[in-house]
């Protein structure tokens, strides 16, 4: 059994396995290549060989445990036929939302459009670099999809929350959400995903009374979907304030935690397997900085099942010389 199974599966402590979030992109310039020849980012994610070669490099540079399937969590909006576009410096730009059309969606055409993700997962299995290592397949949760596809770009600068004024629309988007996120996981674990990540980069942005409608129950019910087809599943709230009730409501096999957190209140009121944590930036700082910092994650979690990983994605513009020192301070811990 791979490393970052046997944490999830057997809470395995006697090694911390790592992957790293975005560890295939920018800052890869192997990545850049292709991506310079490849201006269109969804057309990218549909060239399955391409796709699998991008998840692959990280793997050909670094002892990490694990590959992510290269993709992103907007091809399920792209496969309910909302356009979605990447535009230079400025992110995703969804186009309008065919309500009719999206609630009436029919799962063969779904997965026609992203069939070539399922492709890139059955190339990434085949290789023989993952034979030990985990192949992680992944969705974004139904919060951050919902918001993105009402949103139409990131909200990271602004969202308007009257966009979730009717409930009508915001509770059946949400149903359809989860059919067709289950029939994404599914389809990723029939080509060889042997875990799956769960990535909710939004669940920030709501209050707590929020929650229960957006985030607890519609993940709770994919993270028992995926359980019930005896595959593990980390979930990634991220900047979500109350961890210890979202572990508690939502149960994941793992909780991935994002740089803002306190370990230490995690290690305290937490009873899961652990994933993640470390500040991104901490790796655009210097190397001793960054074996302390590591260290610490590593102490704190040294008696709990614990995965290593960043608090969220790597950022573009880290070298990638630093990540090599990371994995080796990490693989030296134990
Ligand atoms: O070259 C480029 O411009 C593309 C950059 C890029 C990459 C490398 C995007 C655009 N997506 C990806 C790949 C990607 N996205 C992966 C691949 C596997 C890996 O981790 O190596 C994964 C898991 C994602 C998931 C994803 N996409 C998330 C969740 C994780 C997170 O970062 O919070 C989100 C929010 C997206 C949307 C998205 N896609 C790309 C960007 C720049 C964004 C974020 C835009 C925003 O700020 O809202």
């Amino acid at each position: 059994m791979d490393l970052i199974n046997k944490v999830l599966r057997e809470k395995d402590v006697s090694a911390n396995p790592i992957w790293i979030m975005r560890q295939a992109g920018r800052y890869l310039p192997e990545f850049r290549e292709i991506r310079k020849k490849n201006p269109n980012f969804i057309k990218l994610c549909l060239n399955a060989k391409l796709s699998a070669e991008i998840s692959l490099q990280p793997l050909k540079r670094f002892d990490l445990d694990a590959a992510i399937v290269f993709s992103d969590i907007l091809m399920i909006p792209y496969g309910l036929n909302q356009t979605v576009e990447f535009e230079k410096n400025i992110g995703p730009i969804l186009g309008d939302l065919n309500l009719d059309e999206i609630l009436n969606f029919d799962e063969q055409d779904f997965i026609k459009k992203v069939s070539p993700v399922y492709d890139t997962i059955n190339l990434i299995k085949k290789d023989k670099i993952t034979k030990n290592r985990s192949v992680i397949g992944f969705v974004g949760a139904p919060w951050t999809l919902l918001l993105y596809m009402l949103n139409k770009k990131s909200p990271k600068k602004n969202f308007d929350k009257e966009l979730l004024g009717n409930k009508m629309i915001t509770s059946s988007l949400l149903n359809i959400l989860n059919k067709f996120i289950k029939i994404h996981i599914k389809n990723q674990i029939k080509e060889g995903a042997q875990v799956i990540q769960i990535f909710d980069s939004w669940a920030g942005l709501l209050e707590e009374k929020e929650l229960g409608f957006y985030v607890y129950e519609p993940t709770l019910n994919l993270v028992e979907y995926t359980k019930s087809l005896n595959i593990p599943v980390i979930c990634f709230p991220r900047g979500i304030k109350d961890y210890q009730k979202y572990c508690e409501i939502v149960n994941p096999t793992a909780i991935s935690i994002d740089y803002d957190v306190d370990p230490k209140m995690i290690d305290k009121k937490i009873n899961l397997p652990v994933q993640g944590g470390l500040d991104p930036k901490i790796l655009l700082a210097d190397k001793d900085l960054l074996k302390k910092k590591a260290s610490y994650y590593l102490d704190i979690f040294r008696d709990r099942p614990y995965i290593f990983n960043l608090g969220h994605g790597i950022l573009p513009e880290t070298n990638p010389d630093m990540l090599k020192y990371l994995i080796d301070v990490v693989k030296n811990q134990k």
